[in-house]
């Protein structure tokens, strides 16, 4: 496994000169954020991006995310245009030796919290999802009081989507999918960048809207929808391992046996309830997730991907982007290096 960070770009307050003091760490993953969804990455903001990475001792291998936009969910006639723009986009972060693209296919909302700043009893503050929360919530009477969420969208775009999407099934929604990867894949194989699905987070539906990306029967289906290795998965321990009936280690063996891990999120959660969870340091005895299975399952499997420590707490009087600070992630790489090592001994 190459052991790499999320960065945010130049405004981000952990800086690529802090990351690469972290042991072990190869890499960054990154994005181009100002560029609008459904446009193409230019080349030349690419290698920039590349470049100025490479300057600070680090790779850039993976991007996360390429962000799918929403008339190609929903099916809509405009989504032959934005496809052939993804696809110009797969090819030209091919040309700049990208080697995997991190996407979702979840309507109109990403990953999805209640609070980000929720006091554990040790002090440290963490990302939550109550259910009881979030079900109050009605974003069509503008009762959206989600942090984190994307405030570009007015009332009106909201209820726009709404309305777009009440007339999507899952299936629906499954198709929209398909015709997106038999259209990307070739493209994706022409440049050698491994496409890699990150599950819906959490792993069922919110507000009514449909999700698909949540369970084995799930990533099983995607994987025959286009069977090539390079339609495959961000394995995220911590989006796929809130839902009890999700036995992560299996997953991990499961897909990564068939080469169809690209990317490995490593996140630990603490299930609080049905539907509700908080996220937790990334030692097994703070959540519901045994990391050293996880990593043995990838072990075994021969996984040779991208790996980073997902989402972290904020400790230590840190501010900044909830679930990236720099000190609790930085130990959770530490962890699963200590972790790693140690299954390579054995
Ligand atoms: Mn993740």
């Amino acid at each position: 496994m190459k052991m790499t960070f999320r960065w945010y770009g130049i405004d981000d307050p952990v800086t690529l000169d802090k990351i690469r003091q972290i042991p072990g760490m190869t890499g960054v993953v990154s994005a181009i954020y100002h560029i609008p969804v459904g446009s193409v990455w230019p080349s030349e903001e690419i290698r920039d991006l590349k470049e100025m990475i490479n300057k600070h001792g680090l790779e850039l291998k993976v991007i996360e995310s390429v962000p799918v936009h929403e008339d190609i969910k929903l099916g809509l006639p405009t989504r032959d245009k934005l496809i052939k723009n993804y696809k110009e986009t797969i090819r030209n972060l091919g040309a700049e030796g990208i080697e995997v693209i991190c996407y979702n296919f979840m309507p109109v909302f990403d990953w999805t919290r209640s609070k980000l700043d929720h006091e554990l009893s040790d002090g440290s503050k963490a990302l939550v999802y109550y259910k009881e929360h979030v079900d109050k919530m009605n974003p069509l009477k503008g009762e959206l009081d989600l942090p984190g969420w994307d405030t570009s969208y007015s009332r009106e775009d909201i209820e726009d989507l709404f309305n777009l999407y009440s007339k999507i099934t899952e299936e629906d929604l499954w198709m929209n999918l398909e015709y997106f990867l038999k259209e990307i894949i070739p493209a994706a194989e022409e440049s050698n960048v491994k496409m890699a699905i990150h599950p819906d987070d959490p792993p069922w539906s919110i507000f009514g809207l449909p999700r698909i990306i949540t369970d084995e029967a799930a990533l099983d289906r995607l994987c025959k929808l286009v069977d090539s290795p390079y339609n495959g998965l961000t394995l995220c321990s911590g989006s796929l391992g809130v839902a009890k009936e999700n036995d992560v280690p299996a997953l991990v063996e499961k897909f990564a046996s068939i080469g169809r891990i690209h990317f490995a999120h490593l996140r630990n959660v603490k299930i609080v309830g049905e539907g509700s969870f908080e996220e937790a340091s990334h030692l097994s005895k703070d959540g519901s997730l045994d990391m050293v299975k996880i990593l043995k399952a990838y072990n075994d499997n021969g996984f040779k991907g991208y790996i980073r420590p997902d989402h972290g707490r904020m400790i230590w009087g840190e501010k900044g982007k909830p679930g990236y600070g720099l000190y609790d992630r930085a130990l959770g790489a530490a962890y699963i290096n200590g972790i790693w090592e140690t299954l390579k001994a054995r």
